[in-house]
């Protein structure tokens, strides 16, 4: 799945203060949707380094109107890490906790909805000092798998695990996650990933000295939305939808990009010189047929 993110946040550290308009926010949610995302996630709470916690009372004006105009539209995710959100967003329609703090899984299996865990060791405010692992990979893995178990010993049905990149994880942390995310997937819980326009991919792609801010990490965003999805990550939480549905086609096993040429719907080459009627690859079998007919992931040409 391709998970979009909205957040109604004065601060978050890529779009903060972007969507703080309801209708603003409302129209944006919708835009998600005709991008590709299959999950609009609607949060109200930064949780950059170093941010404090929100009132929940703010928090809830902030999230529930927009949870409640969207869920008529795509489904829904509430990132929160507080149980009175949670349990307004899912009145309003929300079918997914997306839960930083990895500890709402009561809430969800009392109301039926999915879970996604994520690993963040350290409340925000003081994260920053808790980036110490001996084997990052070892205990992010076994911190979800329990949690994971937890919750579905609970009833939770629909349950992701996310290795939380950018929470209390330096750059060559969160590269190893990545690196590894094998491992995660191993597990055989559905796994996310949330890279997109995180300070470590400025941080990697800087030029000349120069960090791009959020909104120039574009590439680095889609490139580890594919890498991750290659990798077998079930959902990848994004800000930009488009590139990544598109990206979708070509890195995810399921379903086959290119199962429409076996039955004669799949798009024609706009860009073949002199193409004549009755000259289709597929009627010829020619070169180009046999290659487009192999996704990359049964190559290997995306890994
Ligand atoms: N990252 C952020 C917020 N929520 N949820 C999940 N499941 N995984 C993440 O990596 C994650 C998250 C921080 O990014 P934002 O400020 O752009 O929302």
């Amino acid at each position: 799945m391709v998970m979009g993110v909205l957040n109604v946040t004065p601060d978050s550290f890529s779009d903060g203060g972007a969507w703080m308009d309801r209708a603003r926010a409302v129209e944006h949610g919708l835009q998600l949707v005709a991008d590709g995302a299959d999950v609009v996630d609607v949060g109200g709470e930064s949780t950059r380094p170093g941010a404090g916690s929100v009132p929940v009372d703010d928090e809830l004006r902030r999230v529930v109107p927009v949870v409640e105009a969207l869920a008529g539209h795509t489904r829904v995710s509430v990132d929160t890490r507080k149980a009175a959100v949670a349990e307004a967003a899912i009145a309003a329609g929300a079918t997914i906790v997306n839960d930083v703090s990895a500890e709402l899984w009561p809430i969800a299996a009392a109301h039926g909805v999915g879970w996604i865990a994520m690993h963040m060791p350290a409340d925000p405010s003081v994260m920053a000092d808790h980036a110490v692992y001996g084997d990052v990979v070892a205990e992010v893995t076994a911190y979800l798998t329990a949690r994971a178990e937890q919750a579905r010993a609970a009833g939770v049905a629909d349950v992701w695990i996310d290795p939380g990149l950018g929470f209390a994880k330096t750059a060559a942390h969160n590269l190893s996650l990545l690196r590894h995310l094998d491992r995660l997937v191993a597990t055989g819980w559905p796994v996310a990933v949330g890279a997109s326009r995180k300070s470590f991919l400025g941080r990697l792609t800087a030029r000349d000295g120069v960090i791009p801010p959020p909104s120039d990490r574009l590439e680095a965003s889609v490139a580890t939305a594919a890498w991750a999805m290659a990798a077998g990550a079930a959902l990848v939480r994004v800000h930009d939808v488009a590139p990544v549905a598109m990206v979708r086609r070509l890195a995810a096993p399921e379903p086959d990009p290119t199962a429409g040429l076996a039955q004669g719907t799949a798009p024609v080459d706009q860009d073949r010189p002199n193409h004549q009627p009755g000259d289709s690859e597929q009627q010829q079998g020619g070169r180009g047929a046999q290659t487009r007919r192999q996704s990359p992931t049964a190559t290997g040409a995306v890994r």
